[in-house]
């Protein structure tokens, strides 16, 4: 998909932020610094649209991004950082459910893995979550340029054990590996709309 346009829209703390124009949207899920601002970047090949960090936990809204003027990606906020009170914990949750619940303009949920690493208990519950909800979803396993292509392989293989019954595709922010793929995807749920 030719990028035209990409800006940041808003962030959304409760359901009356959200935005009103009724886009398709596509939102990025996963762990608290897993890589969904980056990987946003990265297909918009926008430096800095999304805000990235090393420390996790920055983003906590919904961030609202709206392309070509007819679609948006919303940025979540990541999960299981350790360090966050259990109040900010439960808010995840309860923000996250209530999004992807209620918002009938998803048309993609895109759930990230951390390549490296096998999937966490939270990983493994919001892909079942996803599953259970029938929810079009697709998972990205992220950050492929830290490994050998050896390691890679393994790692993919018990990322599909883990969370079987799921397209996964392969992506490096830093190469831009998986792009084409990735924007096939988010084409293909566009247009079944
Ligand atoms: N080498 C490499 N580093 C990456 C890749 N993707 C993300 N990173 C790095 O990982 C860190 C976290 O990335 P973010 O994109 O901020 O992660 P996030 O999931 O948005 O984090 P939160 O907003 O805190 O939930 C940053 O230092 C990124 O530069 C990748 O594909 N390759
Ligand atoms: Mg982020």
């Amino acid at each position: 998909m030719k990028i035209t346009s990409a800006q940041f829209t808003k962030s959304a703390f409760n359901e009356s932020h959200w935005t009103t124009d009724g886009f398709p949207e596509i939102a990025f899920l996963g762990r608290s610094n897993v890589g969904k601002s980056s990987l946003l970047n990265s297909l918009l090949q926008r430096k800095g649209l999304a805000r990235t960090s090393n420390t996790p936990g920055r983003t906590q809204s919904i961030n609202f991004f709206l392309i070509n003027e007819w679609f948006y990606f919303t940025d979540l906020p990541g999960y299981g950082y350790a360090k966050v009170s259990k109040t900010m914990r439960a808010d995840w949750g309860v923000m996250a459910e209530e999004y992807l619940t209620k918002r009938r303009e998803l048309v993609l949920s895109i759930q990230l893995v951390d390549s490296r690493h096998a999937p966490t208990v939270l990983d493994q519950q919001l892909h079942e979550w996803l599953i259970h909800h029938n929810k079009n979803h697709l998972v990205i396993a992220t950050k492929t340029d830290k490994l050998s292509n050896n390691a890679l392989k393994k790692n993919l293989q018990a990322v599909e054990k883990a969370l079987r019954g799921s397209k996964i595709i392969a992506y490096s922010a830093l190469t831009g590996k998986g792009r084409d793929d990735v924007w096939r995807e988010i084409g293909n749920s566009l247009e079944k709309r």
